[in-house]
């Protein structure tokens, strides 16, 4: 039997406007910016994936522009005329020859794994193992930058029964300020919600002690990520002594990164994104190593499009346990598609799709009409 090559890969960067600005400690966004990766296979199915990051460098080490030409310079001259459906044997090319670049290499393992359930006639969850739910509970960003019109926009998801799950991005401004902020809107929903923060890095130890204690002690359920990845000894003490749960998130850049911090005791939960790991395959690893450490797990995003987020959709209702849920709400932060069917929001739950594949179809004109030429 002859076998699918890989003929053409083609990577494209899209600009979606946000439905308000979305602010982090790092960044306001406005608009996200997508890559959108096509992989042409000589069986003529096409598979899709997607890289997407946070604010151009603001997150991470690969921006848009640089996922873009390194896919167009590195990676598509490399597997190019591979075997299409042996996605073990091209993702193992690439470990070869290419370091890091974690998120470029997400959207190439997602853009395989649509190809190869198309052709199969499977969801990428059935060829991830096979599925153990339909959906995943979805956290909402509270990121208006204003206390009162982030307790009208979570009372809002909650009378529609979108979310009832609230992440409130903080950091960026004085301490005292932040906790003002989110312990007002802790009393607001009270237990009506589970409310979370995401301090991206922005806190030294000093502070960080004293606020995580505050934290806990006014019923937030979870920090995430509150000091900067370097300080792994301060982490390790903090999930010592903070009274609500440490997640990691910008520690974890790899599947050893998150060996080394299970090894090291450094959080209690970790944050499974794809783009960080390396894709679907590689996010699974991560969570292998959690669930070994019993450390738990939480769905993450990075604020992709209904392709980017539907590939980690598929990875993580293969999971056994997803104690915290997840926010896979990037889909839902845009006002525009470049899919047909967008992602199905409902009951505080994204719906994943059975269908074979991703489970989505371009829609070539939006697409045409939101890439930069
Ligand atoms: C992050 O750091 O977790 C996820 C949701 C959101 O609003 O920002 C992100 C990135
Ligand atoms: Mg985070």
């Amino acid at each position: 039997m002859s076998h699918p090559l890989i003929e053409r890969i083609s990577t494209l960067i899209v600009d979606l406007p946000t439905i308000r600005p979305h602010k982090l400690a790092m960044h306001t966004m406005q608009k996200q910016t997508l890559v959108i990766i096509r992989l042409q296979c000589s069986d003529g199915i096409e598979g899709l994936g997607e890289a997407t990051t946070i604010g151009g460098l603001a997150y991470g080490n690969e921006s848009p522009e640089s996922i873009k030409q390194n896919i167009d310079s590195y990676f598509a001259p490399l597997l190019t005329g591979l075997d299409a459906s042996n996605i073990n044997a091209a993702m193992q090319r690439l470990d070869k020859v290419i370091k890091g670049n974690t998120f470029a290499r997400s959207g190439i393992e997602s853009a395989l794994l649509d190809a190869q359930g198309k052709r199969q006639g499977l969801a990428v969850s059935e060829l991830l193992g096979g599925r153990v739910r339909d959906s995943l509970e979805v956290a909402w960003t509270l990121a208006s930058g204003d206390t009162g019109g982030d307790i009208a926009e979570a009372e809002q998801m909650l009378d529609l029964r979108r979310h009832r799950i609230f992440k409130l991005k903080i950091g960026a401004n004085e301490v005292a300020h932040d906790l003002r902020h989110v312990i007002a809107i802790k009393r607001a929903l009270g237990e009506r919600a589970s409310v979370r923060v995401d301090v991206n890095q922005y806190w030294d130890e000093s502070q960080a002690i004293r606020a995580c204690q505050v934290l806990g002690d006014n019923g937030i359920d979870l920090i995430e990520q509150p000091i900067s990845r370097i300080n792994r000894a301060g982490l390790v003490r903090l999930n010592q002594r903070s009274p609500a749960p440490i997640m990691a998130d910008e520690s974890i850049e790899s599947v050893e990164d998150a060996f080394s911090l299970a090894a090291d005791g450094a959080a209690s939960i970790f944050a499974l994104k794809i783009a960080k790991n390396g894709g679907p395959r590689a996010v699974l690893r991560t969570a292998q190593i959690a669930e070994a450490a019993g450390i738990a797990l939480y769905g993450g995003t990075m604020l992709e499009g209904s392709i980017g987020t539907l590939a980690a959709a598929h990875a993580f209702v293969t999971l056994n346990q997803l104690t915290w849920h997840t926010e896979l709400f990037g889909p839902l932060l845009l006002t525009e598609e470049i899919v047909v069917d967008a992602p199905v929001y409902r009951d505080f739950a994204l719906q994943v799709p059975r269908t074979p594949g991703l489970g989505l179809t371009l829609d070539e004109e939006r697409l045409a009409f939101f890439s930069r030429t």
